[in-house]
């Protein structure tokens, strides 16, 4: 059983963030079944302001049969930024996709909001059972979409990258990540583990390679470096945020 969990930053952060924070928690207590995940001692609650701007970052850590870790981070940058980060590593003999979603806002609004199911596979398609679900979603025009970044050929051709334009595009974008969501957490505690050390090792390559392109986010490297230097920067971006065993 896992207690309800309560967050002194989420109550300060920006309603979709907070919004979206308890929808991936929802969606987690709902399907899977979740046991605790134990956080590098001194990287669950982290604090830094080398350059004079705090930094606060909470993490929350799961794992399930199917998952080897469930991230949901929430962070704040002074009274500046306000960002969630999540991420479902599966586990090696489970052949799913990677969740990931991230959400960046400030005083003007949710600047970057970001999800996706991305392949892992060999041949860097997603499962036929996702493809044919995202597929037959109604198709939602947002008024700002955003181009991926050079590193982002890990994401899927369901990624949805957009600036929100309003409180209704925000709600649009956080129905969609609750769709997204609900079929992955349905499909995998259908999957049966597998498989082929051949698959495996495949799994294991895919997860490797994505987090290897994560690593490359200057923008996330550069929040971060401000706040924690860069070597501390350095440990938190492989171990904490993009970790791969
Ligand atoms: C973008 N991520 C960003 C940006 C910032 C961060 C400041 C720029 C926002 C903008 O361009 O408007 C910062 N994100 C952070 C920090 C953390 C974080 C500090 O998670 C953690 C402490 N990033 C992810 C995941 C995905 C992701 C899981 O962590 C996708 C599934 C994507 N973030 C992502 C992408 C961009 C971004 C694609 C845009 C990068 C670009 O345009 O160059």
């Amino acid at each position: 059983m896992v207690a309800t969990i309560s967050s002194s930053i989420r109550e300060r952060q920006h309603l979709l963030i907070r919004q979206l924070a308890n929808c991936i928690e929802a969606h987690w207590k709902q399907y899977l079944t979740l046991s605790p995940y134990s956080i590098p001692e001194d990287l669950g609650y982290v604090e830094g302001n080398l350059e004079g701007e705090k930094l606060i970052i909470e993490n929350r850590c799961y794992q399930t049969p199917e998952f080897r870790k469930l991230h949901l981070e929430l962070a704040r940058v002074g009274d500046r930024l306000d960002i969630l980060h999540c991420v479902m590593f599966p586990r090696a003999n489970y052949p799913l996709p990677i969740f990931g979603a991230d959400l960046v806002g400030s005083a003007s609004g949710i600047g970057a909001a970001i999800v996706d199911l991305s392949p892992v596979a060999g041949n860097r398609l997603l499962p036929a059972a996702y493809s044919r679900v995202l597929t037959n979603l109604p198709q939602i025009e947002f008024s700002q979409p955003r181009n991926l970044p050079e590193w982002g050929d890990i994401f899927s051709d369901f990624c949805l990258f957009v600036r929100p334009g309003d409180r209704n595009e925000e709600t649009l974008f956080l129905d969609r990540v609750g769709e997204y969501l609900s079929l992955h957490c349905q499909t995998a505690v259908n999957t049966s583990a597998v498989i082929s050390p051949v698959r495996q090792a495949e799994c294991l390559a895919g997860q490797r390679y994505y987090c290897q392109q994560q690593q490359q986010n200057d923008k996330t490297r550069k929040v971060l470096e401000k706040s924690l230097g860069r070597v501390w920067t350095d440990r938190y971006m492989t171990q904490m945020l993009f970790d791969c065993p």
